[in-house]
């Protein structure tokens, strides 16, 4: 185990201060440590990871020093292009030094969405041919800085990407300490409660990942409602408004809710454009901004510093809303039920998660085969 200061540190005297990546639960205390402490320009929060590992190229040709992209190792996909058609050695051979959350390890409990990823990760840095070391919470901060050390060194070397794999709970606890949030009067759970008093029994809700899919889930328990309306994006954060389209577009007998994060939205945005176009009818996407990453500890997105609802309008839904409280929530939510178009709501919330929210029991598996029979009635 070993503090996030004193890792921070470490990397501080090998010439390393820039970071920039897209957190995750199993780095978010290294996270939080990195956004209170970096000077300005030195940590950059970035839409997906793929975009994070472009900024540390940008970075390098710059400045010939050698970057930090952290991730959860379920964001590869997204990095894998870059990495290997840029950043590689046979292209432009940029050093850098990517973190990568273990979720998903043989052998230790994790969720369904991680168990690929977390099995085949370690085969595909090899055959991409990234050098790569694990550290985990049994290794001592001695052990860990030679790791580090070593693959930086091997970075400098061959002038080419390195990876440092981190186990669940490798850094101890860190409190972030600036917060700088503005405060809605409504939580996410909350919102989803207010909403599903209005969602029919024919209706369908695709929801992101993370805490949006559990609180969804809880909700159908706690009231004794069955699973078979709804997709979990358990996995691959960014993509629920494009299953949504999928869905909505072959089903055109149901409306089609799509509970969005901004977070989520951010990552792959492009889909909005694809969704503005296609203008679909019964495809209604709303979206919670917290302005944050909530469902891995809560570090910024920057949805708090722009106008969600005005990027769908101009990207071409017909009818665009929003909502910052409970009042304006229901009026929103009635109009969007009635409303024969496309259309996108924003619904503005604090954080604020309760301790024991639960997860998913069914499996995804599971979850899909009612679905798809719920979708042919
Ligand atoms: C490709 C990828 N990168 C990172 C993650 C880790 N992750 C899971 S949920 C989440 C935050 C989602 O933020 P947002 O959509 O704003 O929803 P919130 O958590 O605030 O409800 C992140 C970063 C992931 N699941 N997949």
């Amino acid at each position: 185990m070993i503090k996030p200061q004193l890792f921070f540190q470490y990397l501080k005297k090998e010439g390393i201060d820039f970071y920039t990546g897209v957190p995750d639960s199993l780095l978010k205390h290294l996270c939080f440590y990195i956004s209170d402490y970096s000077k300005e320009n030195k940590h950059i929060i970035a839409a997906n990871e793929g975009s994070a590992l472009s900024i540390s190229i940008g970075y390098h040709v710059a400045t010939n020093n050698v970057p930090v992209v952290y991730l959860q190792n379920s964001g590869l996909g997204n990095l894998i292009n870059p990495l290997l058609s840029l950043a590689d050695k046979d292209v432009y051979s940029i050093p850098m030094l990517l973190i990568i959350g273990w979720r998903g390890k043989p052998g230790v409990k994790d969720e369904p969405q991680h168990k690929k990823t977390g099995h085949v990760m370690l085969d595909m840095l090899k055959s991409m041919k990234i050098p790569y070391k694990v550290i985990s919470k049994s290794n001592k901060p001695e052990k860990i800085k030679a790791i580090t050390s070593y693959l930086i060194n091997k970075s400098k070397k061959n002038n080419s990407p390195v990876a440092l794999i981190v186990e669940r709970d490798t850094f101890e606890k860190y409190k972030l300490k600036n917060i700088n949030k503005k405060k809605y009067p409504l939580v996410r759970e909350k919102a989803i409660n207010i909403i599903m008093n209005y969602i029919g029994l024919k209706d369908v809700i695709i929801s992101t990942t993370g805490f949006t899919s559990r609180e969804l889930y809880e909700y159908r328990k706690n009231n004794n409602q069955d699973h078979s309306r709804d997709f979990l994006t358990v996995g691959g954060m960014g993509h629920a408004s494009q299953i949504a389209l999928g869905i909505a577009l072959h089903s055109k007998n149901k409306s089609v809710y799509c509970f969005d994060g901004d977070g989520s939205i951010i990552m792959h945005m492009g889909s909005l454009s694809t969704n503005g176009n296609i203008k679909c009818a019964n495809l209604k996407h709303i979206v919670f901004n917290n302005g944050s990453h909530e469902s891995v500890g809560g570090q910024p997105t920057t949805a708090h510093e722009f106008n969600i609802k005005n990027i769908a309008k101009n990207m071409g839904y017909d009818l665009t809303l929003s909502a910052n409280n409970e009042k304006q929530l229901k009026k929103a939510i009635v109009e969007i039920k009635e409303y024969k178009g496309s259309c996108f709501l924003e619904v503005m919330i604090s954080n604020g998660t309760r301790a024991d929210l639960g997860r998913p029991k069914s499996s995804p598996l599971e979850n899909k085969k009612l679905l798809m029979s719920f979708l042919k009635k």
